[in-house]
């Protein structure tokens, strides 16, 4: 395979670690924990996992001698950087625990577990993707393990491997069923021990114990780069309004963290339109302010930050969502048999009189796109509907009307873009790197440790990586319940962007100046070698959060 200089180059990086791995280790326990809500419906359904402490992870004056340890890896939804460097710091360390150690890769996502397709990750394929992106190694996938058949199945190759643990790195949704896993093989007495690790590029697997989800930092800074490099353009040709969508599923941390990068004239938060209770309209109206503005200024151009899944969080949206997937939910063979010209008509007479009205007044391609395929844990896949257009679209038809009422003067030209799968599979960065490796060698000490049901932590990250603290925190505590699919399930608590929180508040403290000002930030791409303060920083959303 033709490498490219820089990936040469980086293969030699050493990812920087805590002080406490460096070394022996030995597992502190905190105290006892509790689920943060639901407490007594999350114990009931976790009887064996429930209440562990939180562990910490401290050097040790002696190595004591460990026997080695056979250990799977799953890597589960979507990409995010680091994903490698994940696996690579769990071989490491299991190695470091003892050289005949060894790891499987589930083939992917969480389907090679069921299937069987696995293969053995030795030191030689490893060292192929240190420091590199994507998920390519062993593949990911959506597969949702949630039922005892599945569980079952995936128990007989890892007796038949002599797996003692299995590591599954994912979101929210593939954590919690690793947790729900972990009890089960506790209940069964198959000593299978279950360790996950926080990913996803959505930045909304995070609380207090766990500072950040990997693979965020890296997407934003590369998405930064572009929306900086498109500001620029844009200020050069004045001519255009560029709408830009930004991953992120439900919560809006990536434009948030994007805006405080670039200082857009535009940035929406969903979770602030929900608050709010906005309608369609008044985002439409927003928008259009801002255009209008910047047009008698002279000033017919600028950006406008989306995010994914902001149409969920208008308020009336979200209850045509709600009604759509639990009815999709019930009926979906009976949907998926009607006759696609005739869909849009049956779904109108399906639905309550309000969302129906909603439904019916939506263009034909987004009230399509609600219709899709759910992803496998029951979600819109937020992904597909183009919003970007539907803004531009409507902010154009708005301003169209203010020209003729003679409220606007100004050119109105708009090209949208969506960045998502452009960042998810970047190089790691500097921080991405070393945090992930960090995760990774962390889970194979909670491995070493005999502990199943937690998620391996890194805490302190805004300081430099020596000091950073490792350990393991329980699921369970992460956990409350929630509907999902029409019925209550025990779930993480998903992290949306906080409107009492730093990182908001900061960028709600210059958005006017940043809409009729041009006052751009351009980033540049990410810097891999070179001074700290370029290489090392951290996302602007995990500095503000962390300066207490
Ligand atoms: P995860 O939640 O699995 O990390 O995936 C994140 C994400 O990139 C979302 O931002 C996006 O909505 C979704 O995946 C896209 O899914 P797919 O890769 O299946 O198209």
């Amino acid at each position: 395979m033709t490498k490219s200089t820089l990936q040469i180059a980086r293969a030699a990086y050493e990812p920087k670690v805590p002080a406490a791995l460096k070394g022996a280790v030995k597992a502190v326990d905190g105290a006892k924990t509790q689920s943060v809500a639901d407490q007594s419906e999350i114990e009931k359904l976790f009887p064996n996992t429930y209440g562990m402490p939180v562990i910490t992870f401290e050097s040790a004056s002696e190595k004591v001698e460990t026997p080695a340890i056979n250990a799977g890896v799953i890597l589960s939804g979507g990409q995010a950087p680091g994903g490698h460097n994940v696996i690579v710091g769990l071989f490491d360390g299991l190695k470091a625990i003892n050289k005949d150690s060894r790891l499987y890769g589930f083939l992917m996502g969480p389907g090679g577990l069921v299937d069987h397709n696995y293969m053995e990750l030795t030191a030689d394929i490893i060292d192929e993707y240190r420091n590199t992106g994507g998920f390519d190694m062993i593949g990911s996938g959506r597969t949702k393990l949630e039922e005892t058949a599945q569980y079952d199945k995936g128990l007989e190759i890892l007796k038949q491997l002599d797996i003692k643990a299995l590591v599954i790195i994912g979101g929210d949704d593939s954590n919690t069923n690793a947790c729900v896993l972990a009890e089960y093989y506790k209940a069964n007495g198959s000593g299978v021990q279950v360790i996950g690790c926080p990913k996803t590029i959505d930045g909304d697997l995070k609380n207090e114990q766990i500072e950040t989800s990997f693979g965020f930092d890296t997407a934003c800074k590369v998405y930064s780069e572009v929306i900086g490099n498109i500001q620029r353009d844009c200020n050069s040709a004045r001519k255009y309004w560029h709408f830009i969508k930004l991953m992120g599923r439900s919560a809006s941390h990536i434009a948030l963290e994007c805006a405080l990068q670039t200082q857009p004239n535009v940035c929406i938060i969903s979770e602030e339109v929900e608050a709010k209770e906005q309608s369609l309209d008044d985002i439409i109206i927003q928008i259009a302010t801002v255009v209008a503005k910047r047009a008698e200024q002279g000033n017919n151009f600028g950006t406008v930050l989306i995010p994914e899944g902001l149409i969920e969080f208008i308020p009336a949206m979200k209850r045509l969502i709600a009604e759509l997937n639990d009815y999709l939910a019930h009926h979906e063979a009976e949907f998926k048999n009607i006759d696609k010209t005739e869909q849009r008509a049956y779904i109108i007479s399906k639905l309550s009189k309000e969302n129906a009205d909603l439904y019916a007044s939506l263009p034909e391609g987004v009230a399509r796109q609600l219709t899709l395929d759910r992803d496998p844990h029951g979600n819109v896949q937020v992904s597909l509907i183009e919003t970007e257009k539907l803004l531009a679209e409507m902010v154009s038809n708005r301003l169209a009307e203010w020209k003729a009422e003679g409220k606007y003067k100004g050119k109105f030209a708009s090209l949208v873009h969506f960045f998502g799968y452009e960042g998810r599979c970047a190089a790691p960065s500097n921080y991405d790197a070393d945090y992930c490796y960090s995760l990774g060698y962390t889970a194979s000490c909670l491995i070493a440790a005999g502990k199943t049901g937690y998620m391996s932590s890194i805490r302190n990250t805004t300081a430099p990586a020596s000091e950073w603290i490792a350990g393991g925190i329980p699921v369970t505590m992460m956990m409350n319940m929630e509907k999902r699919h029409g019925e209550m399930k025990p779930v993480i608590q998903k992290a949306l962007v906080k409107l009492d929180g730093a990182p908001f508040k900061t960028f709600a403290a210059n958005r006017d100046n940043w809409a009729f000002n041009t006052e751009y930030v351009y980033p540049g791409p990410i810097q891999y070698f070179g001074p700290t303060e370029v290489c090392d920083q951290t996302t602007k959303t995990l500095a503000l959060e962390q300066a207490k």
